[in-house]
C-alpha cells in the first residue's frame, strides 16, 4: 500500500529517532509547581473550600513532593512570600528543613505587592514615596530570601495601575518603577535573577503599569542584565500570538521563564492545555527550534489555582500535560522544517509541524516513565496511592480540632 501523505503520522513503535528525541526532551524537562496551587482559593465571588487543601507550608511541601514523586518533573515549589514566609528571611530555616524532609526544593520567590491595604493606589508605582519605599523594601527582602535559600529567581508581578483615565500620571509611574527595579537589581548576586511579569488588566481596569512584554522588557533593560521577562500565558489579550512574543524574547536573550496555565477569556488559571494545547505546543516548538544553550535558562513554572478540581490531581494533570506537549514538540524535525520554510513549501512545512502535534506520544512517555522508575500513569498512581483520601481525612480532622479548641 502506498502512502501519499506528505507526512504520515509518526509510527512511534519502530522509530528510534523519535524515541531518542522524546527521551532526551523528557530527561531535561522540569516544571515548577506553585505553593498556592495546593491551597484554598476562589474567585471574587467566593471560595469553595476543599478539605484536602493545604493550609500550612508543610502541607504545601508535602503535596508538591507527591507531584514530583509521581511525575519526576517537578522538583521545585514556587513560594509566595507573604503566604508562605510571612516572617521573611527568618522563615528560611523552616523552609530548608521542609526541603530536606520532603525532597523538593524552594523554587522562585514571589514577592507580594498586591495584598496589603497600603497598595490601594499601587506599590512600586504608588505616588507616595513612603509606600514605594515599603514596596521596594519587600522586594529587597525577597532578594534576601532567595539568597538564603540559594534559589536564584525572584518573580515579580506588579498589580499596579488605575481604574479611570486622568486619575494617575502614567509617565511618572514609569519613572518610579525604573527606580525600584534599579535598586532591586543592585542587590542581586551574580547568580540571581529578577523576572518581571506583565499582565494587561486586573486588578485594575483602565491602565496597568506593566501591561505587556514591551513594558516588561524596557524595565528589564533599564534595571540591568539579570532582569528578564516572565511570560504568564494567561496574561494576554484574546488572539495575541504568544509564541511570537516568546520568539522575540528568546532572540533578545531575555526570556526568563513562564507561568503556564490556560485560559478561555482572561486570566482564567485553567489547567495547562485544557483549552488550547496547540498553543502550548507552538510555544515549546519555538523554544526547541533554537540551540540547547539558548534555552537552558528558561524557568518553566505553573501558575494555576484550581477552585473546582482536586488540587493535587489538577497539578499532576498539568505536569503530565506539559511533559506530553513538550515531547510532541520534540518530535518536530526542525532541520527539515527549516528547509521547507526556506523553500516556502507551505503545505509540507505545515504538515511537518502539525504531524508532530497530532502524534500520540503517550505510549512513549509511558515508556520513559517506566525506564526512569516513575509510575507509568501518574494520575492512576495518585488514585491508587490513597494520598488524596489520606490528606482529606488528616486535614479535615485537624481543622475540626482547631475549631473545637477555639470554641
Ligand atoms: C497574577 O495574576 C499572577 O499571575 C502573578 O504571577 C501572581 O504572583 C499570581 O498570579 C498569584 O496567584
Ligand atoms: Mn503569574
Amino acid at each position: 500500500m502506498t502512502n501519499n501523505s506528505a507526512n504520515p503520522a509518526h509510527d512511534l513503535s519502530s522509530n528510534d529517532t523519535a524515541r531518542t528525541r522524546v527521551f532526551d526532551a523528557l530527561d531535561s524537562f522540569r516544571i515548577e509547581v506553585p505553593s498556592w496551587g495546593f491551597a484554598n482559593t476562589g474567585t471574587r465571588f467566593g471560595k469553595f473550600v476543599q478539605s484536602a487543601a493545604a493550609t500550612t507550608i508543610e502541607e504545601k511541601f508535602a503535596d508538591a513532593a507527591e507531584v514530583n514523586i509521581l511525575t519526576g518533573a517537578a522538583p521545585t515549589v514556587a513560594l509566595h512570600v507573604l503566604w508562605d514566609m510571612p516572617g521573611g528571611v527568618a522563615d528560611a530555616p523552616k523552609i530548608r528543613s521542609l526541603e530536606l524532609k520532603y525532597g523538593v526544593r524552594a523554587g522562585s520567590i514571589n514577592p507580594n505587592l498586591f495584598q496589603d491595604q497600603i497598595y490601594k493606589y499601587g506599590s512600586i508605582a504608588n505616588p507616595s514615596a513612603e509606600i514605594r519605599r515599603q514596596a521596594v523594601d519587600h522586594l529587597l527582602d525577597s532578594v534576601a530570601i532567595s539568597k538564603e535559600l540559594q534559589s536564584p529567581d525572584v518573580s515579580i508581578w506588579v498589580a499596579d495601575g488605575s481604574n479611570y483615565p486622568g486619575t494617575q500620571s502614567i509617565r511618572k509611574r514609569i519613572g518610579y518603577m525604573e527606580d525600584a527595579f534599579g535598586e532591586m537589581h543592585q542587590a542581586l548576586e551574580p547568580w540571581q535573577r529578577m523576572l518581571i511579569e506583565y499582565k494587561p488588566f486586573e486588578p485594575t481596569f483602565y491602565h496597568t503599569d506593566i501591561a505587556d512584554w514591551g513594558m516588561s522588557l524596557e524595565l528589564c533593560r533599564k534595571a540591568g542584565p539579570q532582569a528578564v521577562v516572565l511570560v504568564d500565558t494567561g496574561h494576554h489579550l484574546q488572539g495575541t500570538n504568544i509564541e511570537q512574543i516568546v520568539t522575540w524574547l528568546l532572540h533578545l536573550g531575555v526570556l526568563g521563564g513562564f507561568h503556564f496555565n490556560d485560559r478561555k477569556y482572561a486570566d482564567d488559571d485553567l489547567t495547562l492545555g485544557s483549552i488550547d494545547p496547540y498553543q502550548v505546543f507552538r510555544i515549546f516548538s519555538e523554544i526547541l527550534s533554537v540551540d540547547a544553550d539558548a534555552r537552558k535558562a528558561i524557568a518553566y513554572m505553573i501558575d494555576q489555582s484550581h477552585n473546582l478540581k482536586g488540587k493535587v490531581e489538577a497539578m499532576v494533570q498539568s505536569v503530565v500535560t506539559a511533559q506530553e506537549l513538550y515531547a510532541r514538540a520534540a518530535l518536530v524535525d526542525y532541520a527539515k522544517l527549516a528547509e521547507l520554510q526556506d523553500s516556502c513549501s507551505l503545505v509540507d512545512a505545515e504538515e511537518t509541524f502539525r504531524t508532530a502535534f497530532w502524534t500520540d506520544v503517550r505510549p512513549l512517555v509511558r515508556e520513559w516513565r517506566m525506564a526512569r522508575g516513575f509510575p507509568a500513569d501518574p494520575l492512576a498512581a495518585l488514585r491508587e496511592s490513597g494520598y488524596v483520601e489520606k490528606i482529606t481525612n488528616e486535614r479535615a480532622a485537624a481543622a475540626s480540632k482547631a475549631v473545637s479548641s477555639y470554641a
